[in-house]
């Protein structure tokens, strides 16, 4: 397969116009597109401009200051947070938070700044719960709060963002409210060093005991390690070093077929299932990130496999039988996600040739008329009508990024966010 990486980065930048100009065309000023209706979805009763948020920085990084400085003049004069609405907690800090603060360190206007103040100060009566661990939901008018059935994905991937505040701010507020939440957390892992699925945030009661790196908990891990690069806050470091060392230990598992991870009762360590999900696909980057290699190499093989078993990826299959058990690809980019950093610490051409695989598939199966749609089956390949941000801020950013000039991001100096807004380390001197 041949590889000419800057016609492949021009090619990932078309399609990011393809999505960009439906969006425009159709949802302009709302959340995001419907791909096939050619008509607008909102969150919440009002818009909160998340497309246009997301996307923001993926354009700078691409060089698309037209479009850039479009969507900066919508966020600016559209964007309101004084509305009367529950958002959750957890997708409005990586998706809005974390792009507001990205877009701010690349553009240098302080609005952004200023509407990151004004949003994270609007997410933190959250934060106030017997535990310290935030609750799901709050209203953004009022600071009511709904939700006390949490998880350890949404109460732990909160700090790279309000940690990233209170640096860029002064004040510690941010990171306080946000380190609190993941220690409590980390405090109740079970005897042998697991967490559950689902917990209570007032009694701190583990409601789901199910242990996984998949979904409701994968960004929790993500944030331990990331949180410690970013910040050097040790405790992080502890907490992530000691965490994974029983992750390893008690999800990992060596198959003919591959390297993966099941699900295990989170404290006996007993086994559940052998599924293996789309989310858990971004845990090769954070193995590289973390320097452990040669777990990320054998894991990516895995959810490579995964993808191009069945042309693209489902969001589950059951590793053991290498059937589908969830048919949906939600455009996700994970997997790309994790090509791009063991091509960045390796520059190994076999992830160049992953990534090629993927932009193909995501192009024959998902591109419509005026954007990209969701698929409902990656059998039968029907599509759904949604095209969530994260298509535009994180799975063209990192096709992009994985085929782009050296000099287009200088990956050492900063941490992406798990919705993959980077994040300059220099902000933490
Ligand atoms: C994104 O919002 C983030 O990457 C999150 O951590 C997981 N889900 C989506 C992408 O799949």
């Amino acid at each position: 397969m041949e590889i000419n990486k800057k016609e492949l980065a021009e090619k990932v930048k078309a399609e990011f116009m393809h999505a960009w100009n439906g969006y425009k065309k159709y949802a302009f000023g709302h959340d995001e597109l419907r791909p096939l209706s050619k008509t607008h979805y909102d969150w919440y009763d009002d818009s909160l401009c998340i497309t246009p948020i997301d996307a923001f920085d993926t354009m700078v990084l691409m060089g698309l200051t037209k479009d850039k400085n479009e969507a900066k003049q919508l966020i600016f004069e559209e964007l309101s947070f004084d509305k009367n609405i529950y958002v959750s907690v957890f997708e409005i800090t990586i998706r809005i938070l974390g792009g507001l603060i990205s877009a701010y360190l690349l553009d240098g206007n302080k609005k952004f700044l200023k509407l990151s103040e004004d949003i994270a100060n609007r997410l933190l009566p959250a934060f106030n719960s017997k535990t310290g661990m935030p609750f799901r939901f709050v209203n953004f008018k009022t600071g009511a709060v709904r939700g006390k059935i949490n998880n350890p994905a949404e109460i732990g991937t909160l700090l790279v963002e309000f940690g990233s505040l209170s640096k860029l701010t002064g004040n510690p507020v941010y990171y306080d409210r946000a380190k609190k939440a993941l220690v409590e957390l980390y405090n109740r892992r079970s005897k042998i060093g697991l967490v559950g699925t689902t917990i209570n945030i007032e009694t701190g009661k583990w409601i789901n005991k199910e242990s996984s790196i998949g979904n409701k908990i994968d960004s929790y891990y993500e944030y331990l390690l990331k949180s410690y690069l970013l910040f050097k806050d040790m405790d992080c470091k502890k907490m992530w070093e000691t965490s994974i060392k029983s992750v390893n230990k008690y999800l990992a598992d060596s198959k003919n077929n591959g390297y993966w991870y099941r699900q295990v009762d989170m404290d006996t360590g007993k086994k559940i299932s052998t599924k293996f999900e789309a989310l858990a696909a971004v845990f090769p980057s954070i193995f590289a990130l973390s320097g452990d290699l040669t777990r990320a190499k054998k894991l990516q093989d895995s959810c490579f496999k995964m993808w191009t078993t069945f042309d693209i990826e489902p969001e589950q299959i059951d590793y053991k039988t290498m059937k589908i058990k969830l048919a949906i690809y939600r455009l996700r980019p994970e997997n790309i996600e994790s090509a791009y950093y063991l091509y960045h610490y390796t520059k190994d051409e076999k992830y160049l040739k992953m990534g090629k695989i993927y932009l193909e598939s995501i192009i024959k199966y998902c591109k419509t008329e005026e954007g990209y749609a969701e698929l409902k089956s990656v059998i039968t390949k029907e599509k759904r009508d949604r095209m969530s941000s994260f298509f535009l801020a994180e799975t063209l950013k990192y096709l992009y990024l994985l085929f782009a000039p050296k000099n287009t991001l200088n990956f050492d100096k900063i941490i992406f966010n798990t919705e993959a807004h980077p994040i300059q380390k220099n902000i933490c001197k």
